[in-house]
């Protein structure tokens, strides 16, 4: 059961780490190694504290607390969501037996797979996003960015307690080389391949936590289902945080587009590059890049992992007590994107090796709500222009698409046509450019960059001019 977190402790928790003095002991030693990681990759502009949201409860109510808080001393801890005691499997062969608190020994290898895959983005984002503090356009942005970095360290941590307390010496193994990788790095990268990109302005940042922090949505959204219930748990209580990350992602393209739009239509112009906004072509690039990117943070479009995991009972589907089947899916096919002929076709597969594609269509409708949302910006502007979700098969590098090359509106291509038409769909250097010279810092209280709207609201009923960070 859980219990009301205790703040006298070192590591802020509502699992009643104090009766498990060996698994606190394992964890009090991994938590300097936390801090040093913290210390080099973290955030590197120097602060005095950021008003920031702690999770101080997992309740319905309440759960956060507010102020102004160093962020080195920010209070990362290990909650879970309550536990329901008569909590069943929801799905494969183990359906409506009691779900499990401890690991079965024939999944444990997968399930620890599963856990470090999502443990390691955590911490990547983290050092994705380690310089954008120095080119924040105001305050609440700088502010919303330290909030991301903060929580992805404590759901870093999330995983970190799985790995410790349920998979033993070759969980610490992990938890430690979980601060080992770095993104980007050429001896040991991150697991997956978008969180080996680069993070290097913001119009990146919102685009990184609209397309690929919805993955982590999704991908989270399916391990609450699990019936590894402490994973389940915690997954529950990640996703409330994570809303919070998708909103700055949902808001930040939001106020480009609208501060572009309001250029565009002021100068009775589309070339705005020369005006200090991020021109909607341009947009559109980083936009087709992230997208794509995350799609492939699906895995294949069958798979016999992703089959397994379900059988098992390890992975769900988004939603999966709102699916009207026998949620075992042991007869039932699915048609997915498939190369055939060297042509861009679908083919029926059995549901349960599809099931990376019904979750990746979950993922493409979601996506699609941003890109109307943007859309009906430029629309009030009174712009005929539109932004849109390049085609499933462009720039992908995993699944049946890695090996052709496709257009944004899926005609395909041969190699030599991507190499030279490849800059009309994605950030060119140039493109990259032109957007870096507009990253100037603003750390000045209610002022904002010129190539960015203001957002309509402040956070936690604080104006857009409160002091949300104090710069070191
Ligand atoms: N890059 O059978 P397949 C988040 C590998 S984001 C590199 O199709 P499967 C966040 C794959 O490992 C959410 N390799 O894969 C967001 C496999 O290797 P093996 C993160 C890749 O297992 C923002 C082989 O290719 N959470 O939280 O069905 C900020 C065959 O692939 C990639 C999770 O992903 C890739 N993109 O599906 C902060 C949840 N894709 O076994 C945080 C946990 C595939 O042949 N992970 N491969 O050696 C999973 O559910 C699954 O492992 C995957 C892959 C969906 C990732």
């Amino acid at each position: 059961m859980t219990t009301a977190p205790d703040y006298t402790d070192k590591i802020p928790n509502n699992v009643n780490l104090r009766e498990d003095r060996r698994l606190q002991r394992a964890l009090e030693s991994w938590q300097p190694d936390f801090l040093s990681w913290w210390d080099s990759m973290g955030p590197a502009l120097p602060t005095r504290d950021v008003y920031l949201r702690t999770a101080v409860n997992v309740g319905r109510e309440g759960w956060a607390h507010f102020a102004h808080v160093p962020m080195r001393d920010y209070r990362w801890g290990i909650f879970l969501a309550e536990r329901d005691p008569g909590r069943q499997i929801g799905f494969g062969e183990h359906k409506g037996e009691p779900a499990w608190q401890k690991v079965p020994g024939e999944y444990r290898a997968d399930l620890r797979r599963l856990i470090v895959i999502q443990g390691d983005t955590e911490p990547a984002s983290v050092e994705q996003q380690r310089n954008l503090g120095a080119t924040a356009p105001s305050l609440y942005d700088l502010r919303n960015l330290f909030q991301v970095n903060v929580e992805e360290g404590r759901h870093l941590w999330a995983m970190v307690y799985l790995l410790h307390a349920h998979f033993g010496r070759e969980g610490r193994e992990e938890a430690a080389e979980l601060l080992r990788r770095n993104s980007g790095s050429q001896d040991s990268p991150r697991i997956l391949g978008a969180f080996n990109e680069e993070t290097p302005d913001w119009l990146s940042f919102y685009m990184f936590t609209y397309f690929t922090d919805r993955d982590g949505k999704y991908q989270l959204g399916t391990l609450k289902e699990s019936a590894f219930d402490p994973l389940s748990r915690t997954c529950e209580f990640m996703l409330k945080e994570e809303a919070h990350h998708m909103m700055v992602g949902t808001t930040g393209v939001d106020r480009v587009v609208e501060r572009t739009a309001q250029v565009m239509v002021e100068n009775d112009t589309d070339d705005v590059a020369g005006l200090g906004v991020v021109p909607l072509p341009v947009i559109q690039k980083y936009l087709n890049f992230h997208y794509s990117v995350s799609l492939d943070l699906f895995g294949g479009e069958t798979s016999t992992n992703v089959a397994n995991y379900y059988t098992a009972g390890l992975k769900g589907r988004w939603l999966e007590d709102r699916r009207a089947d026998d949620h075992r899916l042991t007869d039932d096919s699915i048609m997915v994107d498939a190369l055939i002929d060297g042509q861009i076709d679908q083919t029926e597969v059995a549901a349960l090796t599809g099931l990376n594609t019904d979750l990746r269509r979950e993922y493409i409708s979601d996506c699609q709500s941003g890109v109307n949302r943007w859309n009906k910006i430029l629309a009030s502007a009174g712009l005929p222009q539109r932004l849109k979700l390049p085609h499933v098969a462009f720039n992908r590098k995993v699944g049946a698409f890695a090996g052709i090359e496709v257009s944004p509106d899926g005609e395909q291509l041969t190699p030599q046509d991507w190499e030279q038409r490849n800059g009309q769909w994605l950030p060119t250097d140039v493109d990259k450019t032109y957007v870096r010279s507009l990253m100037q810092p603003v750390h000045e209280r209610g002022k904002i960059a010129a190539w960015i709207a203001p957002p309509r609201n402040g956070i936690n009923g604080k104006p857009f001019d409160y002091d949300y960070v104090h710069l070191g």
